[in-house]
């Protein structure tokens, strides 16, 4: 089980990595990572669990975070009318996306990051990803609203960036033109 003290935080080399390809089929080392990822978000987010062990929660985590520079990423969260999104994927590759942007009026957190960092973080508004599955099935998944930020915070670990790098230094709270705003 993994526990706060797996994750790694902000300076460390790993975080600014290009992460590489699990080769398919994975291994029992990958797969087992990968169910942890998924297995963190969840405990993190049951209020027992998260207590007992000091879990600060989440709605995602990426391999990276504890410093395996490999493309995995799970996400477990519910969207704004209740529909569930819980995914552990190998691979995962944003195949499209929208011009349209969208941020989250509060701005983004990250479990590797200790302090708030305010700001709008500019993503894109609807994304289609591919993946494949702790099952070894290849899923395509066209999101939006919360879902397709998490998915896009999570690819950014994969590819060594950070929600603050997206944040304008200069006014962080510039407004982001014709970008949907996402209150959760
Ligand atoms: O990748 C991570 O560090 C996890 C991060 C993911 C994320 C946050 C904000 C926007 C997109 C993706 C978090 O989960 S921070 C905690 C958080 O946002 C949250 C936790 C519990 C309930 C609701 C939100
Ligand atoms: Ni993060």
């Amino acid at each position: 089980m993994l526990m706060m003290d797996d994750i790694i935080r902000d300076g460390h080399p790993t975080l600014r990595k290009t992460a590489v390809d699990v080769a398919m089929p994975p291994s029992e080392e990958d797969r087992k990572i990968l169910e942890s990822l998924l297995e963190y978000v969840k405990n993190s987010q049951n209020p027992e669990v998260s207590s007992q062990y000091g879990l600060r929660p989440g709605i995602g985590l990426a391999a990276p975070q504890i410093n395996v520079s490999k493309r995995m990423i799970a996400i477990h969260l519910h969207d704004d009318k209740g529909n569930l999104y819980s995914y552990a994927l190998y691979n995962p590759k944003i195949v499209s996306h929208s011009v349209e942007k969208a941020y989250l009026v509060s701005g983004e957190g990250c479990l590797s990051v200790d302090d708030d960092i305010p700001g709008y973080v500019g993503r894109f508004a609807r994304i289609t990803v591919k993946g494949i599955t702790l099952e070894g099935e290849e899923v395509k998944l066209r999101l939006k609203g919360l879902p397709a930020i998490c998915f896009q915070h999570e690819i950014d670990h994969l590819n060594g960036i950070m929600f603050y790098d997206h944040i304008n230094k200069q006014d962080p709270f510039k407004p982001i033109e014709g970008a949907i705003a996402i209150e959760r």
